[in-house]
């Protein structure tokens, strides 16, 4: 089986100091903690911008500073979120893709988030698709449900989207799709042939749902962006505490973790100079 992708979701835009002490939140912190999850097995950090007050922010030169420290510390694929906050402007989530990332995200429909409408209107998704392949980013489209499976298949058709296409399904967010077995093997079996995917897990589904990824042939995607604790009860002392997890398991089922390198040759990452 191929290689397994360890994503490592950093910090998210939600989760607080309050709710995971270890949160990295400055680009220092999230450099750090990325060099961490890389030495860990991760080959993808996927991050989101935070002024220092902690409050998600997307702006470019956050990210910008992220970008830098992170590649002083090691050679792990960077992706930026343009799902930024609920809330934000499609404008605004936009700005990190103009410093031509290895990776982005592309939420692929709206969603509930809670109490939250995670919008995500038609128009906007394709300004971001044209966007990031305009930089040659490579995309990775975020299912929060099973309709936007099919808004894909309708990129694939008019030709937006062309080739194989890496998918995260997120599974778990309250409002979105549940975060169970029976949902990861039906979005698994929708998927085009030729796409990988990562499944990210909310909550506890973050280990069981991973655990089955790895045997069905996808990645993985772990983090405080999803999950806070280590078990029930118990915080995670850190990511990469969560990225080990995962790397000893997949190690166990016989599936070796990928290098960053290896992981930009499965997915067709154009590496940065
Ligand atoms: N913060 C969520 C509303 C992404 O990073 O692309 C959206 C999100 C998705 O986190
Ligand atoms: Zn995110």
């Amino acid at each position: 089986m191929e290689k397994l992708i360890i994503t490592a979701a950093l910090n998210g835009a939600e989760v607080t100091r309050a709710q995971q002490p270890a949160l990295p939140i400055t680009p220092e912190e999230i450099a750090s903690a990325a060099e961490e999850c890389c030495e860990a097995g991760a080959s993808i950090v996927h991050v989101h911008a935070r002024h220092a007050d902690g409050t998600p922010t997307q702006d470019k030169e956050t990210y910008r500073a992220i970008m830098a420290a992170v590649r002083r510390r090691c050679d792990v694929i960077v992706q930026v979120s343009t799902g930024g906050a609920v809330g934000m402007s499609a404008a605004e989530r936009l700005a990190p893709v103009t410093l031509a990332p290895e990776m982005a995200t592309l939420s692929m429909g709206s969603v509930n988030f809670g109490d939250g409408l995670f919008e995500n209107r038609p128009a906007d998704m394709e300004a971001f698709a044209r966007a990031m392949q305009q930089q040659g980013v490579k995309i990775e489209l975020e299912i929060f449900d099973t309709g936007m499976l099919s808004t894909v298949q309708r990129w694939l058709k008019s030709g937006l989207l062309q080739g194989p296409q890496h998918f995260d399904f997120v599974l778990g967010i309250p409002g979105g799709m549940a975060g169970t077995h029976q949902a990861l093997m039906y979005l698994q079996s929708q998927v085009p042939q030729q796409s990988t995917w990562t499944v990210a897990g909310i909550g506890a589904a973050q280990l069981s749902l991973g655990t089955l990824a790895i045997l069905l042939g996808g990645h993985v995607r772990v983090g405080f962006e999803d999950n806070v604790y280590y078990r029930k009860g118990e915080l995670a002392s850190s990511n990469a505490q969560l990225v080990a997890r995962m790397a000893r398991i997949s190690a166990e089922l016989g599936r070796s973790v990928a290098t960053p390198n290896e992981a930009r040759a499965i997915l067709g990452v154009a590496q940065r100079g």
